[in-house]
């Protein structure tokens, strides 16, 4: 792990309809971006993508109700979404558009490969009909209940409920989300399948080799393999996506070629071109790059020798996506015969809960990204949802919990150590760091215990243990307040002088490491403690040789400012009224 690759990250993709819950931030685009500023302060070569997820029926039906073609739609809803992101500091390489031309290509590239290489298969099949509507109904335009666990609001494509992967016509009493008819029949319809079933045994093999992958997700992807894998059908009857572009694809290995005619009009369904877009946003990334520049070779990331060698793929995910990017993707990548780079390490989440219920964005519970920015500032919930990250289990937001955790840990500890270090400093020394005196055992003793817990540190976040991670730099916020109270320089600065200066010279050095060292989990605080101190976060690195070093970084003079208070106190009336407006205690 202490190898020198180049990292390649994404987040899942969040689908386009809306703006997205606190539980689809904690367990996908925030801990990427964790990540990747950790792995960019370590001096990596880091490229974080993500792009909305337009494709679908989800997009559909989210554009019939807000009454928008569903192309503006879209486009409205990329650039709130993208805005939002912005507002959290995900600090995306690229933000990219599923519906992108680049992505459009790249997708029936892919098919186009598959059919020909003789993974791709065509087959009649019986799609659900609404007569009512007049149309197909593929995939989330059906409800109906679960078959597996009776859940009685499964959606055609994945039961919500027990995450398995459905099909329309598997639905018990099937009803249209369009108009809720259940004037509903099964009709004739061409489509085309992945033959996913074939590659059971070097999928099985290949996730045996991924030894990093956390329980949770090795058991979802071999859960699926037990089970036996499926072929999937990868086109739909619908009119926003992918079109299928089977008029250009060669004879397959059998000489058949496919039913152009059959075939028309159709689209690819929207897990077969979403993941793709992985590697289409990274082309439109490419694309944009300012004129006159070409630094931005997305092949390198993606396809070829080098690629596989010398890049490091990590992907985040909520659990319900696990199947897709252990089976689905990895099909489409291993079936191209071509040199693309398949994942390297997954990093899966559970559930968020809201007052041990679901964030639901359909049902518009619990806390959304818009709301979250209004109320508060960014840091308060990336460190809340990073120390509560659900990791190996769900985890639960409460207002009283999150208001505890933020007041206690970003106030009482990180905010009251700057602030007492440099107002006691300004008022003793003025605002500089003070000369006189030699580090003594106090501060050698707090170099060991730093250099201890900072080694720990790293470890989790490159091992991307998020809680543990957080848990970890708590403690480091501590031994700067345990330290200066062990010090005392409010006393010492009466008979010697000196030694006060010693420990608030080591004290105001520790605000700039904790800056480092806090900054990919609270970037916003940490460019504010940065600035306080005349430095630029942006030119600031991991630490790379000993952290003795880095608590005598600023010399006798450096002038600092007082910052604006850092992390207000979250007010018992606050959390009365954000239980009362999003609906605390009950369901
Ligand atoms: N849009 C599902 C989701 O937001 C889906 C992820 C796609 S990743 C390629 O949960
Ligand atoms: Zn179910």
């Amino acid at each position: 792990m202490t190898t020198q690759k180049r990292v390649l990250i994404t987040s899942a993709l969040p689908y386009i309809n809306g703006i997205k819950h606190l539980g689809n931030l904690a367990g996908s685009m925030l801990p990427a971006d964790v990540y990747a500023r950790f792995q960019r302060s370590r001096g990596r070569e880091t490229l974080y993508i993500c792009a909305t997820d337009e494709h679908g029926t989800p997009a559909e039906l989210a554009a019939i109700e807000e009454n928008l073609p569903v192309a503006e739609y879209c486009t409205k809803w990329w650039a709130i979404q993208k805005k939002l992101g912005e507002g959290f500091g995900l600090s995306f390489d690229y933000f990219g558009r599923s519906s992108s031309i680049q992505n459009r290509e790249l997708t029936q590239h892919f098919a186009k490969t598959l059919w020909e290489r003789g993974h791709i298969e065509e087959r009649t099949t019986r799609q659900v009909y609404s007569k009512a509507d007049g149309r197909f109904l593929p995939d989330r335009y059906v409800i109906g209940t679960c078959p597996h666990c009776g859940y009685d609001r499964a959606r055609g494509d994945q039961c919500e409920n027990c995450t398995r992967v459905l099909d329309p016509a598997d639905l018990i009493q099937p009803r249209s989300a369009l108009s809720g008819s259940t004037d509903i029949e099964l009709r004739d319809s061409k489509h085309l399948f992945l033959q996913q079933a074939k590659f059971s045994d070097e999928l099985r093999k290949w996730i045996g080799t991924r030894q990093e992958w956390s329980p949770l997700v090795t058991s979802i992807a071999l859960k699926w393999l037990d089970e036996g894998l499926q072929d999937r059908g990868i086109t739909r009857d619908l009119a926003w996506g992918v079109p299928v572009n089977a008029e250009t694809w060669g004879p397959n290995p059998d000489g058949k070629r496919p039913d152009v005619e059959g075939l028309k009009g159709k689209v690819f369904y929207v897990w077969f071109d979403a993941p793709i877009e992985y590697i289409g946003s990274t082309k439109e990334w490419a694309d944009s790059a300012p004129a006159g520049t070409n630094s931005r070779d997305w092949k390198s990331w993606w396809v070829g020798d080098d690629a596989q060698k010398n890049v490091r793929y990590v992907e985040f995910m909520g659990k319900d996506n696990v199947p897709f990017h252990t089976v689905g993707f990895p099909v489409t990548i291993l079936g191209s015969g071509e040199k693309w780079k398949l994942v390297d390490q997954i990093k899966g989440f559970n559930w968020l809960n809201y007052y041990g219920g679901k964030f639901s964005t359909s049902q518009k519970r619990g806390i959304f990204m818009d709301a979250a920015l209004e109320i508060l500032p960014p840091d308060f919930w990336r460190w809340y949802l990073t120390a509560n990250a659900p990791e190996s289990a769900d985890s639960s937001f409460t207002w009283q919990h999150f208001a505890d955790t933020v007041n206690k840990d970003l106030a009482d500890v990180l905010g009251n150590f700057i602030n007492r270090t440099l107002k006691f400093t300004e008022g003793k020394f003025g605002a500089q760091v003070p000369e006189g005196g030699k580090p003594g055992p106090k501060e050698t003793k707090l170099a060991d215990e730093l250099e201890r817990r900072f080694g720990i540190y790293t470890v989790f976040l490159e091992e991307i243990q998020l809680r543990k991670a957080a848990q970890e730099l708590r403690a480091i916020w501590v031994l700067g307040n345990e330290y200066l109270a062990d010090a005392a320089p409010w006393t010492t600065i009466r008979t010697d002088k000196d030694a006060a200066a010693v420990s608030v010279r080591v004290a105001i050095n520790l605000i700039r490491l904790f800056a480092i060292l806090s900054a990919p989990v609270i970037p916003f605080a940490s460019e504010a403690m940065a600035k306080a101190l005349g430095l630029d976060i942006k030119t600031l690195h991991w630490p790379k040789g000993k952290i003795a070093d880095e608590m005598a970084v600023l010399k006798p003079g450096h002038a600092f400012t007082i910052p604006p208070v850092l992390f207000a106190k979250i007010a018992p009336e606050q959390i009365a009224a954000w239980e009362e407006r999003f609906g605390g205690a009950g369901p």
